[in-house]
């Protein structure tokens, strides 16, 4: 035997350091997990809970366990303790003897421990202490403030310590400051060497791939052996002398006529299995086969950013990713699965790892390359100025190198970025304008002199972009409001209020963020507020609200655009109408501006907590509105419509298909009360990888009468109708008739089918069957007088539906309904 692996996974026992509290834990894990098992702590989630949460925080946590070893075990060549993530400030201490600490949860740590151990019953206790008075502890010795942007609810000075950053509470986020372990936690004995990072580099040329695969491994011994390695059906003997202490081996394999890996939407996403063997032990990876080239240069509009995979330059379409739960513990892979399925189905092609969170498990990369979603990777750091001591610098080049080491085998991963949004907090905080320059050093010294110095080391086939927005490298320019250089987050429309046209005065380059919150469905509301609270200023909608404002953002809007809503639930539903409808207009027209425009990656996918958001995502993975119309507005194919201020009105296509596709388009101006008052059919080819003028008119040629009609264009191609519309005015000021939209439901080749019509256009019609977990296949759009819509509904999990209970659940709504 030459891997023995003993996981420490599993039973724990908990205690705070006085020993007041002692519960059962199970790692991997976080306390407040445990003491939420265990009824020492109420649930976070639910109300205004996680104030009384907080002190858990500031304790000292012993996660303590035993285990057994034979004497097998302690004969191997090395013997250690090998853990993933201890998160934050951790002390090991092994049969009583401290034996090591770690100070960063994105480190991995391999710790010799056998002469520690002995034959028979063990015992491991890890101690952590408090990362609220760790953090403070650090401030306590700064030399000047390192300041960090601050939250309603939140643990101060969390930029001083190497945990997810979002932790400490963020404008979305609760505050909730665990501690625990996630990832591979277990004992290692080895007797020749551990393989500890396998990688592969691709040189591609005409019809072939010569893939480099290099094993990065760590002798313990001194003698002579084999390293196997698989690769698409070769095997491959490669002699190794082991040394005590770390080996590379590495060794080109070629492979002919190779199947690409493509981003979703242009390919498949062929991997290929790769083995690498060590006597007993092996490593599984799976290889994705592609290029990508970040085409980041000056041209006639600024500074260019586009991908191009394969020679294709790829418009980006996606969101921005945050942890899938505040608390480590309830971070599942099926969530994860669903949360990244659901991006796949809205027609995704890249999601953005955002530096507030973490940096994901092995399991969250393949899924992401299984399902083409390429990744914009931020490292973790987010919204705040950061320390540049010897320490800091080398804990975090300690954890660039491990993580860069672990993940830059993926085909997902597109891009490696410094940060979220340091360059613009220079600016935000009194001592950084006071001393820019001080600022401006550490900046530098962390963010090019450890983070890109390590990946052009460590990967320099992948860009390392200096921060997110920026404007290129060196470029400290701000971001927010200029449109031509890098990548632009663009908040202009909600933080500061501009109405949604604004969107339509900017030409991005790349907009890897810009968002617009609305309220999760009533089902969601329901886990965290009671009826009494249902009312958007009471405190508990409020508490879950962490944008300060944010909830009369959203009222603001509605007094902008539409009628006031009666009533919570029309409240809810219209919060959610509006969000689409903002991100809509948005994405729409960044997708006319290509090749101007190559990437829209809205703020944000998903939620980790049950809360008012910008989410497309509800927390447990349920549609808004949004995510519905997002399938729609990031179809490769996409008719679209446009209208100026001075009232021109233009019919475009984009398409995203490498290859023209032919369509029919029928255009018609319809009435409020249903009729036609123009109607045109054209054929068009919709050219590859364009966006083209169909059509150009004026309002008041299309309707003279604007507020009173609006266009309805449905585009045939490839079996399919892709429907859109746009409305000449507000919906505020459109005599929207009362119309009757009726309703079947009905039990389908074992599915769910919905089928509706309406006496008169009805605008926004959304099904929802509260409390039952599933999306229906289209949802919150217009549905025109004489012509009925069939819908599916696909179950969650592939959970049954009882179809009684199905029809005296569902739904239906549309905008006219929600006033009198
Ligand atoms: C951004 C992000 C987040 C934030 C979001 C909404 O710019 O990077 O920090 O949650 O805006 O305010």
């Amino acid at each position: 035997m030459s891997c023995k692996i003993l996981d420490l996974h599993g039973n724990w026992l908990l205690r705070n350091k006085n020993n007041t509290i002692q519960v059962a834990a199970t790692l991997p894990g976080d306390t407040f997990s445990a003491l939420i098992s265990a009824g020492k702590m109420a649930d976070p989630y639910w109300a205004d809970q996680e104030m009384a949460a907080q002190w858990a925080g500031r304790e000292d946590w012993i996660y303590e366990r035993e285990f057994t070893v034979d004497a097998e075990f302690l004969q191997s060549g090395d013997v250690s303790l090998y853990a993933e993530s201890l998160d934050t400030i951790a002390t090991i201490r092994i049969n009583g003897q401290y034996h090591a600490t770690s100070r960063n949860a994105f480190v991995a740590h391999r710790f010799p421990v056998r002469n520690l151990l002995h034959e028979g019953l063990n015992r491991i206790e890890i101690e952590f202490a408090s990362p609220e008075r760790a953090a403070k502890e650090e401030a306590a010795r700064l030399a000047y403030p390192i300041p960090y942007t601050e939250f309603p609810v939140q643990s101060p000075h969390r930029n001083l310590i190497r945990k997810a950053q979002c932790h400490g509470g963020w404008d979305w986020g609760p505050c909730l400051m665990v501690s625990g372990a996630t990832g591979r936690l277990e004992l290692v004995a080895e007797t020749t060497a551990s393989i500890d990072y396998v990688y592969t580099t691709q040189h591609h040329t005409d019809s072939r791939v010569e893939v480099t695969v290099i094993c990065e491994l760590t002798s313990h011994t001194s003698s002579d052996g084999n390293l196997e390695i698989i690769l698409d059906g070769q095997t491959f003997q490669i002699p190794v002398q082991f040394r005590p202490g770390p080996v590379t081996v590495q060794h080109t394999v070629v492979i002919s006529q190779p199947k690409l890996w493509w981003p979703n939407g242009f390919g498949s996403q062929t991997l290929y299995p790769l083995t690498v063997r060590l006597s007993n032990s092996e490593v599984h990876k799976k290889v994705g086969l592609r290029t990508i080239r970040v085409v980041n240069e000056e041209d006639a509009h600024g500074l260019s950013l586009v991908f191009e995979v394969n020679g294709v330059p790829v418009f980006c379409k996606g969101a921005n990713w945050i942890p899938t739960d505040a608390l480590p513990q309830r971070q599942t892979r099926e969530v994860m699965e669903d949360l990244l399925s659901s991006a796949v189905a809205a027609h995704m092609n890249m999601i953005r790892v955002w530096g507030g969170g973490q940096y994901e498990s092995d399991a969250f990369y393949e899924m992401c390359d299984e399902k083409g979603l390429m990744i914009w990777h931020d490292f973790m750091f987010s919204c705040a100025l950061y320390p540049a001591s010897p320490a800091f610098l080398a804990d975090v080049r300690a954890e660039v190198i491990h993580q860069v080491k672990r993940l830059r085998n993926h085909a997902c991963i597109a891009l490696w970025c410094g940060n979220n949004e340091s360059v613009g907090a220079l600016s935000w905080f009194e001592p950084s304008r006071k001393n820019r320059d001080r600022y401006v050093i550490d900046y530098d010294r962390l963010n090019e002199g450890v983070l890109g110095d390590e990946v052009r080391r460590l990967d320099p086939e992948r860009v390392f972009w200096p921060s997110s927005p920026c404007g290129g490298p060196g470029d400290f320019s701000d971001c927010w409001h200029t449109d031509n250089r890098g990548d632009m987050h663009f908040w202009a429309v909600w933080h500061e209020g501009k109405p949604f046209e604004t969107y339509l005065e900017i030409k991005p380059r790349f907009c890897s963020e810009f968002g617009y919150q609305s309220f999760p469905s009533l089902d969601t509301i329901r886990t965290y507020a009671p009826e009494e609270e249902w009312n958007v200023t009471a405190p508990i909608m409020e508490h879950h609200q962490r944008n300060p404002g944010g909830n009369t953002r959203i009222t603001e809007n509605f007094g902008r655009y539409f009628r006031i809503p009666d009533g919570f639930e029309n409240f809810v539903y219209l919060s959610q109408v509006q969000q689409g409808i903002a991100i809509k207009m948005a994405v729409e027209h960044w997708r006319r501006l290509r090749p101007v425009c190559m990437g829209a990656l809205y703020w944000q996918l998903n939620d980790l907590w049950p809360v008012c958001s910008w989410s497309s995502l509800e927390y447990g993975g349920k549609w808004k509105l949004l995510h519905h119309m997002a399938r729609r507005f990031f179809d490769p194919l996409l008719v679209s419509i446009h209208q100026d201020k001075a009232g021109a009105v233009e019919i475009w296509a984009t398409s995203d298909r490498l290859q023209p596709v032919e369509a029919t388009v029928h255009v018609r101006v319809i009435s409020l009360t249903g009729e036609v008052l123009k109607d045109e059919r054209f054929s068009q080819t919709l050219a590859a990888g364009s966006a083209t003028l169909l059509r150009a008119h004026t309002v008041q040629e299309l309707a003279p009468q604007p507020s009173g009609a609006f266009l309805y264009v449905e585009t045939f191609v490839e079996d399919r109708v892709l429907r859109n519309e746009h409305f000449f005015t507000t919906f505020k000021a459109m005599p929207l008739p009362k119309a009757k939209v009726a309703h079947h439901v009905r039990e389908d080749l074992h599915r769910i089918s919905v089928s509706l019509q309406t006496d008169l256009p009805a605008l926004w019609v959304t099904l929802n069957a509260d409390g039952i977990p599933g999306e229906f296949d289209d949802n919150c759009f217009t549905l025109i007088s004489g012509e009925p819509r069939i819908l599916h509904f696909t179950p969650k999990h592939g959970t049954s539906v009882d179809l009684a209970q199905f029809k005296e659940k569902l739904r239906v709504r549309h905008l006219r309904e929600t006033y009198r």
